[in-house]
This record gives C-alpha cells, structure tokens and sequence, in this order.
C-alpha cells in the first residue's frame, strides 16, 4: 500500500456501483468484478459507503448491525473476498463508519426504549420534553416523541435515525469493538460520518463539536490497532482554522477531514443558484494556501453521495461536458491534498431527471417536498430536487447502453453516457483521467510539490506545484475564450486537440515549466 499521502481515492456507493445477480441493486462482487476496471483507473484506494445491514430509510446510513453485511449487498464472505482481491491489486479498503447514530430498528434502540430503567436506555439522548429547539439535518424538529415510555428521542437525520449518546462509556466500547471488528477484517481504515457531531455541546445549545469530540476521537483512533489506519472524518461544521485540528494526527488523531466550504452550498443545497467557477477555484486556492500554510493535507473532492453531479453543478453537462468534466478532473486531482473521486465522476455523468416526487428515493428530498409544500409550487419543488438532491448521484452506474434494472429510476441519459461509450470515444472523459492520474503518481510537483496560486479571475484559474526544481503549471479557462500568452513550457495534457494562444471554453492546460 502506498503511503496515505500518495492515495488517490474512489468513492463507491456500492447499492448503484455493479449489480452481479441482476436483481436491480448493486452489490459487493459487482464491486469485485470491477477491481480491474478500479486499477485500471489508476486509484489506490476505495472509500465504500455502508454495506451494513439496514433498513434502508436513508440508504445504509441508519445501521441495524455495524457486523453484518446488509443481504442485499451480499455476505460476509464476499466482503473479505472484495477486500482480499482489492488489496491484492494494491488498493486500500476504507469503510464508511456511521458513529452519530443507529437505525430504530437495531436491537440496542428497541430495548432501550423498552422503559426508563432498561439497561439500553442510555445508550440514545431521551428527555421528558425537548430541551431545545435543534431541527433535524433533514428538516423538522430533531426530537421525536415515543410511544412506550411517552418521552422524545434526539435524531439529527431522520426519525429513523436515533443519536447514539457517546456521553456513555458502554456506547464509547460499543462504537471501538466495531472498528476494531473491521480492523480485524483487514480494512486500511474509515470515512466517519458526521464526526463532529458524536460529542453534543449543551452549554452552547449546539447539536455537535462538543467538549469531548476529541476524547471520543482518540478513544477511537489513537489506539495501538487504530494509530496507523487512513481515517477522514466528515465535517460539515470545518473551516479553515479548525481543519488543521482534524487533520495529519492532530488534536483528533485523524489523518483528514472533508469540509464543503468550496461546494458553495452556504443557501442550502436544493437552491437553485449554479455557483461561479471563479468562486469554487476561488474557495479551493484559500483553502490549498492555508491548509499549506499549517502543513496539514485538505481532502480535495467536487461531487460525493451527497452532492449533485460537479458537471452540472458547475460545468455544461449539455454541449461542453467532455470539456467541463475533464477540467473539474484537473481541479480534483492537480491540487495539493488527497483526491477523492466519486463514482462516475471519471466518465463525466450529468444530474438525472424525476418528473413527479414518487421518481425520487432519497429522504431528504422526500422530506424538503412534504416541508415546502405551502411555499413552493410542486414544479418548483421538483425543479430544486433535479437540481441539488442526492439521488444525482444514486442512480445505477450505467455500464453499457443496455437497459439494465434498478432500483432508481434510470438515467436518463444512459445510452448516450455510459463507461463502454465512454471509453470508444474519441474524447474520452475517463481516459482524461487516466492520464491526470498518471501525471499525479508521476511527476514529483503533483505528488508531493507545494501549490502556489498565479492568477484567478472571472475567466482564468492559473495555479502551480513546485517541488525542489520542478514546476508544473496548470492553467484553467472558464466558460469564455481567453486570450494567454503566459508560460506554458511542455504541455503535458489538454483537454483540447491543441492550443493556439486562445483558451477555449473550459480548456485546462498541464505544462511542465
Ligand atoms: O451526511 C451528513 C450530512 O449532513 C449530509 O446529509 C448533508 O447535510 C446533506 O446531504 C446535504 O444536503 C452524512 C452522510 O454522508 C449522508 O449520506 C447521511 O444521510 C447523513 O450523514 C446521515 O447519516
């Protein structure tokens, strides 16, 4: 395994990667059937979102059981055979690890909230009445009358979703048992969810980054069997000055974080307002200079799970997508940091298409529909739903043209976009990203060079990589043609058949100075 300095990630949302049985649903030898495709690709490393058994209200992020493989994904045995054949062809294994909360459906909530004096019941955050006024992440109040006992449940996502109470030292036991079962298991490590929000803040009435988010960090991950694992907690609340805190060991014994900053989403994702390309360049450069400057490695990623498609968020995903889409693969994967792409980002899929709110799957759209019913009109609601929601990036990866089932409606552009077209054509996204990889893995400036901001304006990104005497510039064009007569030294990569001292709309130039 390289060192995790070196990964080069891939994001697989195993419930739409491959689906081997045919039943509609991906699985885990659907993803062992691809591990050449993965190589091939040039990544070192996967990111694999739950796979755990669950109900499946928010797609695997509501957990019945941390240790047992959700039967529509397969079984126990296909999971080590997966990371046995990954590890085989020098791919690290991280597993997507949901510490905030459970499912309601795993044995521990349904005893706990059996009665007040079960053994379980401090293992979730109950109270007579709601203490506070904390909303739900997915919208509505975060606590949740129950029934049995006539007391309120604290869940930050859906009501499905009970918060664990880390406050516990049997759920802190709990919570290590089950890395150190996946550790076991032969994972390289973990994507946290959520991470800041395991330790609540009562005093300061906010749901998250409480006063012991780093004790429970550490408990975790500075252990003799946890110190070396590659672990990224999920941040949302993450800015540039307590980043370095989450990051290369720091307070919270983690290696990095994901922050959002840069996805320019501050009005809520399901607003309908395209972001600038000059502002995400904007945000990533202050992010690269100060990360750099606290010599700390940011995580550098355009699309997720969560996140509608990056080419029609901010590119032209209608007749300049190879174009746009290999840029924002110059943007991941040229940077200073640790890349993370996300499964058909590397053939440039565009956002899908519903009509009615039945096409949709995700809750939280489900959710912000039922919510925004008086105040917006149904179109609206779907218009906002096709432009940010998280189903963007939960259909079925299409392969081929052929129709295959799913369990989303498909893509609608599947025929026209698929990774056996894309890679016939003459313009190949993923070839493009073939190549981005292979510069990175080769050329010392992209691997391990400092970043050095050049120009940025409303139609230019120009940054660089140095490294002891090695410099490689990368110069990016927006959405207009403009003129540069800067250095370009021996272009490596372009995204164009040439360049004639006219940058075309989103032509990126590789140039080694
Ligand atoms: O996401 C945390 C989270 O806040 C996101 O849901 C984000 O706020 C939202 O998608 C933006 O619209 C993590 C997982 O990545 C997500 O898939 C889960 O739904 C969530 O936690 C609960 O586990």
């Amino acid at each position: 395994m390289p060192d995790y300095k070196q990964f080069i990630f891939y994001q697989i949302y195993p419930k739409s990667f491959c689906d081997s049985n045919g039943d509609g649903f991906g699985d885990l030898q659907g993803i062992r059937q691809k591990a050449d495709y993965l190589q091939g690709l040039g990544v070192n490393a996967v990111w694999i979102t739950p796979c755990f058994a669950s109900p499946g209200v928010d797609n695997g992020y509501d957990i019945s059981d941390y240790m047992q493989i959700d039967e529509k994904m397969g079984t126990m045995a296909d999971m080590e055979a997966l990371i046995a054949s990954l590890h085989k062809r020098g791919i690290a294994v991280i597993l997507d690890f949901v510490a905030n909360h459970t499912s309601t459906a795993h044995e521990w909530f349904a005893k706990s909230r059996k009665s007040k004096d079960n053994p379980y019941r401090d293992y979730y955050i109950w109270r007579e009445t709601p203490p506070n006024d904390w909303q739900s992440v997915f919208g509505g109040s975060a606590w949740q009358h129950d029934g049995q006992t006539g007391e309120y449940y604290l869940h930050s996502f859906a009501i499905e979703q009970a918060d664990l109470n880390w406050e516990n030292a049997k759920v802190r036991q709990e919570m290590c048992d089950v890395v150190d079962f996946w550790v076991k298991k032969g994972v390289d490590g973990f994507r946290i969810d959520v991470l800041d929000m395991i330790s609540k803040d009562w005093a300061h009435n906010k749901n998250g980054n409480g006063p012991h988010l780093q004790a429970y960090t550490r408990q975790l991950f500075d252990r003799e069997n946890t110190r070396k694992l590659f672990t990224v907690g999920e941040c949302w609340s993450a800015d540039i000055q307590t980043a370095k805190d989450f990051s290369d060991g720091g307070r919270y014994g983690l290696k990095c974080v994901f922050a959002f900053h840069h996805l320019c989403v501050e009005d809520g994702k399901f607003a309908l307002k395209k972001p600038k390309l000059s502002t995400l360049c904007a945000r990533i450069s202050a992010w690269q200079t100060a990360m750099q400057a606290q010599g700390v490695l940011p995580t550098l990623f355009l699309e997720n799970h969560d996140q509608p498609r990056s080419v029609s968020r901010f590119g032209n995903d209608e007749n300049l997508r190879y174009e746009s889409a290999t840029l924002l693969g110059a943007l991941v994967l040229l940077h200073r940091g640790i890349p993370f792409l996300y499964q058909g980002q590397e053939i440039g899929l565009t956002n899908n298409k519903g009509e009615k709110i039945e096409d949709f799957n995700d809750v939280e759209s489900h959710i912000f529909y039922r919510q925004n019913e008086g105040e917006l009109s149904k179109n609206e609601r779907i218009a906002r739903i096709n432009y940010g929601g998280r189903d963007n990036a939960r259909y079925m990866l299409p392969w081929t043209s052929k129709k295959q089932k799913s369990w989303t409606i498909p893509y609608y552009k599947a025929k026209e976009i698929n990774v056996e077209k894309d890679a016939r054509a003459d313009k190949s996204v993923a070839e493009f990203y073939r190549q981005l990889i292979a510069l990175r893995k080769k050329e010392k400036p992209l691997y391990d060079g400092d970043y050095v901001k050049i120009d940025l304006t409303e139609k230019c990104y120009i940054f660089e990589r140095h490294s002891e005497d090695e410099c490689i510039r990368v110069v990016c064009n927006f959405q207009e043609e403009t003129p540069y007569a800067g250095k370009t030294g021996r272009i490596l990569l372009n995204n164009y058949a040439q360049f004639d001292g006219i940058l075309r709309p989103f032509q990126v130039l590789v140039c080694k100075l």
